[in-house]
């Protein structure tokens, strides 16, 4: 073997060494983190009362004990409207509204696992006051690498085709802005693409908005999602009609107009705003 390419050798098995020492500190971190899991105190004696609230999109305790008798209220201090619905059925509270609450009193002595009806991933449990230990070490093993699953429903797509939709236009803007800034015909090119694939993303982005809005109608605060509906329908169009405009000043072979680059400014803006509600409507205040 010549001297370069045992050199070229020599420098990707240290690479491969790295590469391996930081995959192996990666699944070492992740196997030590254990989930957080808050366990109200145990009451004891006779039957009692006990407070779940819900906020930012979460039940708080994620874990609570109770004994037949006692009675849970659950307390929505979210700007959302929630559910507290048992996965097996056997108790529904429909919707709570902000600043509402809801009460029930445990039957069973069996623990049980409930959710959130408009928002799946808000899950927490009712744990039966002799389960308590058997389940808290439980949870400890429990942690593993969260699956995969093809997003098939609008809260899943919605979010995934906004983050499209938000990166294109101001990366479009920024490439159109330095193209200027440096006379480099390049960044206007790829401009014009960056507004092109925008324009036919952003209406499947609002679909699936739409979509979203029609699966969970009463659950949405009814301001919020006036504006978000209207805006982000308005948006698709604005953003049709910059990328006509911005194909038709690249067929002239110019470079982007003042009033182009204004406009794509304050769609940029309209864009971060309706951003804002949508995260509000989401992960609340
Ligand atoms: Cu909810």
């Amino acid at each position: 073997m010549t001297q370069p390419a045992k050199w070229r050798v020599r420098r990707r098995t240290a690479a491969l060494i790295l590469f391996s020492a930081w995959g192996f500190f990666c699944a070492r971190s992740l196997a030590q983190v254990s989930p957080q899991v808050a366990v109200a105190p145990q009451s004891s004696g006779s039957s009692s009362n006990i407070q779940i609230v819900m906020k930012a999109i979460a039940f708080s305790p994620l874990e609570q004990t109770a004994h037949p008798g006692d009675t849970v209220e659950w307390k929505n201090e979210d700007i959302v409207a929630h559910t507290v619905t048992a996965d097996d059925g056997s108790f529904d509270s429909g919707l709570i509204q902000p600043g509402h609450s809801w009460k029930m009193t445990v039957k069973a002595a069996a623990s049980i696992a409930y959710h959130c009806t408009p928002h799946p991933n808000m899950k927490a449990k009712l744990i039966e006051a002799g389960a308590t230990a058997q389940t808290q070490s439980g949870a400890q093993k429990s942690w593993s690498l969260p699956g995969f699953n093809l997003p098939r429903t609008p809260h899943e797509l919605h979010p995934i085709l906004v983050n499209f939709t938000a990166a294109l236009l101001p990366l479009a803007l920024l490439s159109d802005l330095l193209g200027l800034w440096l006379r480099r015909p390049s960044l206007h090119n790829a401009a014009l693409w960056m507004v092109l694939y925008e324009a036919i993303i952003t209406p499947l982005t609002g679909l699936a908005g739409w979509w979203w809005k029609f699966q969970t109608a009463a659950a949405l605060p009814s301001n919020l999602i006036a504006v978000h509906q209207w805006l982000g329908t308005s948006l698709v169009v604005l953003i049709v009609v910059l990328a006509v405009w911005r194909r038709r000043i690249h067929k002239k072979n110019a470079t982007p107009t003042i009033p182009y680059l204004l406009f794509a400014g304050v769609v940029m803006l309209a864009l971060v705003y309706q951003g804002s509600l949508g995260g509000l409507m989401v992960f609340g205040r």
